[in-house]
């Protein structure tokens, strides 16, 4: 039987329907063109104006790879620039499993009730390699996903730790420039991935579990020195008095820490992502932390030295990347390796050697 005409104005007519002739490939360019046609500053225009879709397109366009995409990424900072630097900045790190999505769920939640715009990132190195925590992340923050007021964005991926901060840190600025008024960057307690948060956030917040007794063990002293909160999470049903008893022993071990240069002394509490019970007095703590700091100057202070660091590590980045990427040095690199491995030139003679090919381009 011939299929029946349909003549709704409502549904396509067979044989003309767009699917006939435009491949999904062909589709997928248009919008892609599309994507690319708001200009640099429509773009600004729009992430000034809190458009989360043009904010999410301004962070891809700065995690791009492609150079052509660069100077438009730079233009986009450039005109979000002067609207930034508004907000408090909180870095979370934590052994994985000690409950940071939960956490920032239930913290993120808590924040938009009292009216706040918040934006998590997140540092994560590794998270080109394995994408289980994004996909653990939609269903652990489920609430804050929906909140309109939220802006969730995973870790950038990239081969170098200093590349996907830098990625991240020129997302803070785009994500302030688009009304956040806190935001949150996440990373999970391995490598160098806290000193990179520490050093672009205002508030440095270390997430624990407690233990067995020996919670000091294990924890790099370094983290322990950047923390001005250690917070001991799933401080519910039969973890309460463990969690009492670990922030006695945190306390206690804070003190022998040298002060900090901030005159802040780093605080020690309790919380339940699950139950929520503890949260909102984190945040009083952070807000107290902040009032602090602003009325010594540490606040500004720590900003404009934070601000030095990343033009001096992106300066390290950027050479690096074209030391490495030289020709001379790519054809040279292996070679001079093995002979000073071998003992035949000193590692001071095989870099001078190195840095010569590099220079007499
Ligand atoms: N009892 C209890 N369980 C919690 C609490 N917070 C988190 N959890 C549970 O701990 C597990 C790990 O929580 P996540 O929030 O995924 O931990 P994470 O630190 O983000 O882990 P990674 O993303 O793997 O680094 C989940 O099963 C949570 O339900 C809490 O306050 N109390
Ligand atoms: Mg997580």
């Amino acid at each position: 039987m011939a299929p029946k005409k349909n003549i709704s104005a409502l549904n396509e007519v067979a044989g003309v329907s767009a699917t006939d002739f435009l491949s999904n490939k062909v589709a997928k360019e248009i919008q892609e063109r599309r994507k690319h046609k708001l200009s640099e500053s429509e773009l600004i225009a729009k992430i000034l104006a809190g458009d989360k879709v043009a904010l999410s397109r301004a962070i891809t366009l700065i995690e791009s790879t492609n150079p052509e995409h660069l100077p438009k990424a730079n233009e986009v900072i450039k005109g979000c620039l002067p609207y930034a630097n508004q907000s408090i900045r909180i870095g979370i790190t934590g052994v994985p499993g000690v409950g940071k999505s939960t956490f920032i769920e239930a913290f993120g939640k808590h924040l938009t009730s009292l009216g706040k715009k918040v934006a998590i990132l997140a540092i994560d190195p590794s998270s080109s390699v394995s994408h289980g925590s994004i996909l653990g992340d939609k269903t652990r923050m489920e609430e804050l996903v929906k909140d309109e007021h939220a802006f969730i964005r995973p870790s950038a991926s990239g081969a170098s730790l200093g590349g996907v901060a830098r990625k991240t840190r020129e997302a803070i600025i785009l994500c302030e420039a688009c009304g956040f008024d806190t935001i949150i960057i996440e990373t999970v307690g391995v490598g160098q991935s806290e000193t990179a948060v520490h050093s672009m956030v205002d508030f440095f917040l270390l997430l624990k579990i407690a233990g067995a007794g020996d919670e000091l063990q294990g924890i790099k002293r370094g983290i322990m020195e950047m923390a001005d909160a250690v917070v001991i999470n799933k401080a519910d049903g039969d973890n309460v008095k463990k969690a009492f008893l670990a922030k006695v022993e945190f306390n206690r071990a804070l003190h022998f820490f040298p002060p900090k240069p901030s005159g802040w002394q780093p605080q020690v509490t309790t919380c339940s992502a699950l139950t929520k019970d503890g949260i909102s007095e984190i945040w009083q703590l952070i807000m107290e932390y902040i009032t602090y700091t602003k009325s010594n100057h540490f606040f500004n202070h720590k900003r404009e030295e934070q601000n030095q660091y990343w033009m001096l590590e992106t300066i390290n980045e950027q050479l690096k990347g074209q030391f490495y990427q030289h020709p001379n040095v790519a054809t040279h690199l292996e070679e001079i390796k093995h002979k000073v491995a071998q003992h035949e030139i000193s590692p001071f003679v095989g870099a001078i050697t190195l840095l010569d090919l590099y220079k007499n381009k």
